[in-house]
């Protein structure tokens, strides 16, 4: 999979990129970054990306033709189609459901914005999809897009050391994740809970489906309430 970043900070895209497993998954060629300056693509001796407002009003808006010119560039540079996204507090908010189907993509371009917004036209015209990451604002859609990055790039076949990882995910299957343990199993903050010395697999397993419900439960109701529970999900979390 190819994804191109469109931005006017396209180095902060690209050194978040470069660590852990997703800077592992781009080396080993499992994934391609590739940013762009939204800025080259500007015109007149002051490279502006920017103008007022129409109608007044604080702030800057990004004019349409930067961004246009930028993302056509970008579209050029790789002959398969790219499905665009744009990166916006406006937007659908981001899921690991949202992230497992573009994984499935050959391209995506993200698009981040600055300033107090981008020129409706252009997101009307050229955006597939606005993506929000939460109820919140950001001073642009860079840090978005940082988090699209990490998210897909963690999903690539080969990225994580041992596949099951990635199915082990809190939401993966909608619920929390469980708690983890590792050596010592005394501590004086606290001993491992027995069942996980046990090697009693399918006890191990009960007692980890049933700390995922009862933490997600707790914390996070409202994912419950988005799920069909069977009829052994709900034993374990009245028990
Ligand atoms: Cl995607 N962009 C900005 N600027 N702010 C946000 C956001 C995105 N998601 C939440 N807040």
């Amino acid at each position: 999979m190819r994804i191109d970043v469109l931005s006017l900070f396209p180095e902060f895209i690209g050194q978040s990129a470069e660590i852990g497993v997703v800077g592992r998954a781009i080396r080993r060629g499992l994934l391609s970054l590739r940013t762009w300056q939204i800025r080259d693509f500007a015109s007149g001796v002051h490279r502006s990306v920017d103008d007022r407002p129409y109608g007044g009003g604080p702030g800057m808006v990004m004019m349409i033709d930067p961004l246009r010119q930028c993302l056509e560039a970008a579209r050029a540079d790789d002959s398969r189609p790219a499905h665009v996204l744009f990166m916006s507090p406006q937007g659908r908010p981001l899921s690991q459901k949202r992230l497992r189907e573009w994984s499935l993509m050959p391209r995506l371009i993200l698009v981040c914005g600055r300033y107090e917004g981008v020129d409706e036209r252009f997101v009307e015209h050229c955006v597939d999809e606005q993506v929000s990451i939460g109820d919140y604002v950001l001073s642009g859609g860079e840090l978005a897009a940082a988090v699209i990055v990490d998210a897909l790039g963690r999903l690539r076949d080969g990225a994580l050391g041992d596949p099951e990882s990635a199915r082990q995910d809190s939401f993966e299957d909608g619920l929390l994740d469980c708690p983890h343990y590792t050596r010592p199993p005394q501590h004086e903050l606290g001993a491992v809970p027995e069942v996980l010395g046990s090697g009693d697999h399918a006890a191990i397993a009960r007692w980890r489906r049933q700390q995922a419900l009862g933490r997600t439960w707790l914390l996070r109701p409202d994912l419950i309430q988005r799920l069909q529970l069977s009829r052994e999900d709900r034993r374990l979390l009245d028990a």
